[in-house]
């Protein structure tokens, strides 16, 4: 297992220095933040980005992600075209000796919050999520300032969006899932990468759009829909722990997954269920997923892919990224390191 973490470009407050200084960590996750989607990467871009990581004596171990198109996971006629570029993308990727791509399909929104800033007992702050604030939420002016959504959109831009999904049900996602799978995976294989589906965060459908990716089971399907080694899976603890029956399944996940060589990244991160569809993000050793149990699965199945810590909370009075500060993200890659070489 390597450690890394993720960072995010040169407008990250957490500069790559001290990230080096966190024990064990060689390894960094980024992408190409300024590429909109659809647009296939560069070779420069790639290599500039792999150059600056490397001065920091780091190693861009892990790209998250390439952003899936829209029209792609929506499956309009245009949809090869952007699954060409898609494909030059893995390439350039591939070229430059990374050997993982992390990606998700969620249609419109990636992962999502209701509260960036919610205060626990302790005094730090943490994400979390309730349908019932979700539901509140009025979109007729676009998607503004809410938290965690990666892209955002006008209120035209986003009743279109969502016009266009209405003949998309779950199993229409699914068919355009394996369609660009076909596409993909055997290309990621020419190209020397390991594709890892995120799942979906949280993995229930949001704002009436369908979400497929949300079990051990979808993780299984995904697999079976092109048999091959390149297609794999991110294990995130946290967007499946936020569901508690998958929350009590995930050692079972990890090593049903695993056993099969398909987990090619993890997200190490713990969550607790306030109420229906309604949970917060914990510190990681401590919530309703049991990471002992999900690492020491993860050993027994052979997992020697790349690791970072996910979200943390905001502590000791730092300001940043939500989810994604130095200090608390640092403490969850020592306790998973830890946890590792306990088990090992
Ligand atoms: C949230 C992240 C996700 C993830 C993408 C993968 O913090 O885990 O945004 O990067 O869904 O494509």
């Amino acid at each position: 297992m390597r450690m890394t973490f993720r960072w995010y470009g040169s407008d990250d407050p957490v500069p790559l220095e001290y990230i080096a200084q966190i024990p064990g960590i060689d390894g960094i996750v980024c992408a190409l933040y300024d590429v909109p989607p659809g647009v296939a990467w560069t070779r420069e871009g790639v290599e500039k980005t792999c150059e600056q990581i490397g001065r920091a004596g780091l190693e861009l171990a892990v790209i998250e992600s390439i952003p899936v198109h829209e029209d792609i996971k929506i499956g309009r006629p245009d949809r090869d075209r952007l699954i060409d570029r898609f494909i030059e993308s893995m390439r350039v990727v591939g070229e430059a000796g990374i050997p993982v791509i992390c990606y998700n399909f969620m249609p419109v929104f990636d992962w999502l919050r209701t509260n960036l800033a919610l205060r626990m007992d302790d005094g730090s702050t943490a994400l979390s999520f309730a349908r019932e604030e979700m539901d509140r939420i009025d979109f007729s002016d676009g998607t503004g300032e809410l938290p965690g959504w990666a892209a955002a959109y006008s209120g035209d831009e986003l009743a279109a969006l969502r016009a266009a999904y209405r003949d998309v049900d779950s199993e229409q996602l699914w068919d355009n899932l394996g369609y660009f799978l076909e596409r993909i995976v055997p290309a990621a294989g020419s190209a020397g990468v390991k594709l890892a589906l995120h799942p979906d965060d949280p993995p229930w459908p949001v704002a009436g759009l369908p979400r497929i990716i949300t079990s051990g089971n979808a993780f299984e399907r995904v697999i079976d829909l092109v048999d091959h080694p390149a297609n794999g899976v991110t294990l995130c603890t946290g967007s499946l722990g936020a569901d508690p029956q998958e929350a009590r399944d995930l050692p079972e996940t990890a090593r049903r997954i695993g056993e099969r060589g398909r987990i090619h990244f993890v997200h190490g991160r713990n969550v607790r269920t306030t109420g229906e569809q309604a949970f917060h993000e914990s510190v990681h050793p401590f919530g309703d997923v049991d990471l002992a149990a999900v690492l020491r699965a993860l050993q027994e199945s052979g997992f020697d892919g790349p690791m970072r810590p996910d979200h943390g909370r905001m502590i000791w009075g730092e300001r940043g990224r939500p989810g994604y500060g130095l200090y608390d993200r640092a403490l969850g890659a020592t306790y998973l390191l830890g946890l590792w070489h306990g088990l090992g």
